[in-house]
């Protein structure tokens, strides 16, 4: 059996790994972090199921302590690291820039060493990602595409993405970045904007909320569904040579675009009204005010544009999305209903 660690085990990503190496007969260690409330909602139906009591082990860890890394990664002894663990919202890192340097460029790091001190047989798997190509004027962003980060989330992963590849060059360490576009699911974190237009619509069309606020409706992101990718990050771990792979839809949309997918999934039309800060969308059918915008949604820069090209994975690793954008939605708006069912 194959000992993997996930950091970030308790994240979206986190949780769907967790539950695809488990179907792989994996044994599977996930570190998460000490918090003040629980905050394993995502990953308590598989602690719970009694198939997986002896495959299954979470351990406290933050990548910020290097001495506790070394030791579970000493005692464990995985095949397999999968760094997913980030501060992962792009806005926030304007406000805790350091902190998210801390853990998403020098929390590689730390791994990555331990990994060459302990035993360069581990395969490390760095959780990179779209914002790295930050502003781009190529139409389709790919492996050789030149990084231009637009904010502390994304120079902190373009540090992770490179020194990911020193590591692999320098010390023979397969070490391999998956480049991963925006993937969404009905786990994802309630402040990305996918999941916050979801939830809202919801309760929107059930009367139990009036309007949505948001920030930049036309920046165009290549949305997939999470557990697609999974499938995509786990191939380029079984591969005879680490390498670097981007995994997209190759399609984008506003969030203008997903709000009225979303809304029209919900039998609402939108009428948008006004420009700028000012723009409103309007419910056609009652001529109410559902969306808004917040200036507090944007950003102190912006990136507007991506859109990926995954061929690389497509040939070699055979890797394509399954899920297109209209079924992700309804998967997310599904779920919604069964919260209030359950
Ligand atoms: P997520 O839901 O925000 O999960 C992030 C995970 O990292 C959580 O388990 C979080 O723990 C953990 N974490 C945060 N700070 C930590 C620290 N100091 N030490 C240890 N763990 C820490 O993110 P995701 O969407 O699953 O994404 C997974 C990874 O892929 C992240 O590295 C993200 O940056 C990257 N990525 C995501 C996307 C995407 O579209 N989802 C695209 C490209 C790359 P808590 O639960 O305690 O907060
Ligand atoms: O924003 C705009 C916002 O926060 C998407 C992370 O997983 O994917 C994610 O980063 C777009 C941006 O995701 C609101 O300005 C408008 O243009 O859902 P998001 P993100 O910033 O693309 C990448 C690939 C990662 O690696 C990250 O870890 O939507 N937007 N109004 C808004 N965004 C938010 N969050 N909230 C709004 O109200």
């Amino acid at each position: 059996m194959k000992k993997a660690i996930i950091t970030g085990i308790t994240g979206q990503d986190g949780s769907f790994l967790a539950e695809y190496l488990l179907k792989k007969k994996y044994i599977v260690h996930g570190f998460k972090r000490r918090t003040s409330i629980l905050h394993t909602s995502r990953i308590d139906h598989i602690y719970n199921d009694q198939k997986n009591k002896n495959r299954f082990f979470l351990h406290y860890n933050d990548l910020l302590d290097s001495l506790n890394l070394y030791n579970l990664i000493k005692k464990i002894n995985p095949d397999e690291i999968y760094n997913l663990a980030a501060q992962s919202h792009v806005a926030i890192s304007f406000e805790l820039p350091e902190y998210t340097a801390n853990v998403d460029a020098l929390g590689t790091l730390r791994i990555l060493e331990i990994i060459k001190n302990l035993n360069r047989k581990v395969k490390f798997y760095q959780a990179s990602s779209s914002e790295m190509f930050g502003s781009t004027k190529i139409k389709l962003q790919n492996e050789n595409t030149l990084l231009n980060p637009q904010s502390p989330y994304a120079c902190s992963k373009v540090f992770s993405y490179h020194i990911t590849k020193v590591y692999r060059e320098a010390f023979g360490l397969y070490a391999c970045n998956g480049i991963l576009f925006n993937h969404e699911s009905e786990r994802r974190g309630e402040t990305f904007i996918t999941k916050k237009i979801v939830s809202a619509a919801y309760k929107i069309s059930k009367g139990e909320k009036k309007f949505l606020e948001v920030g930049n409706l036309n920046s165009k992101r290549d949305w997939g569904y999470a557990p697609d990718y999974i499938e995509g990050i786990w191939k380029m771990m079984q591969q005879k040579n680490a390498d670097d792979y981007v995994l997209a839809t190759g399609k984008t949309y506003t969030v203008r675009d997903f709000i009225e997918r979303t809304f029209k999934q919900l039998n609402i039309n939108i009428k948008w009204i006004g420009i700028g800060i000012n723009e409103k969308g309007i419910n056609l059918k009652n001529k109410t005010v559902i969306i808004k915008i917040n200036k507090k949604y944007f950003r102190p820069l912006e990136v507007n544009y991506l859109r990926g090209d995954a061929k690389k994975a497509k040939k070699i690793l055979n890797w394509e999305p399954k899920t297109n954008l209209n079924k992700m939605i309804k998967i997310m708006l599904d779920y919604e209903k069964s919260k209030e069912i359950s």
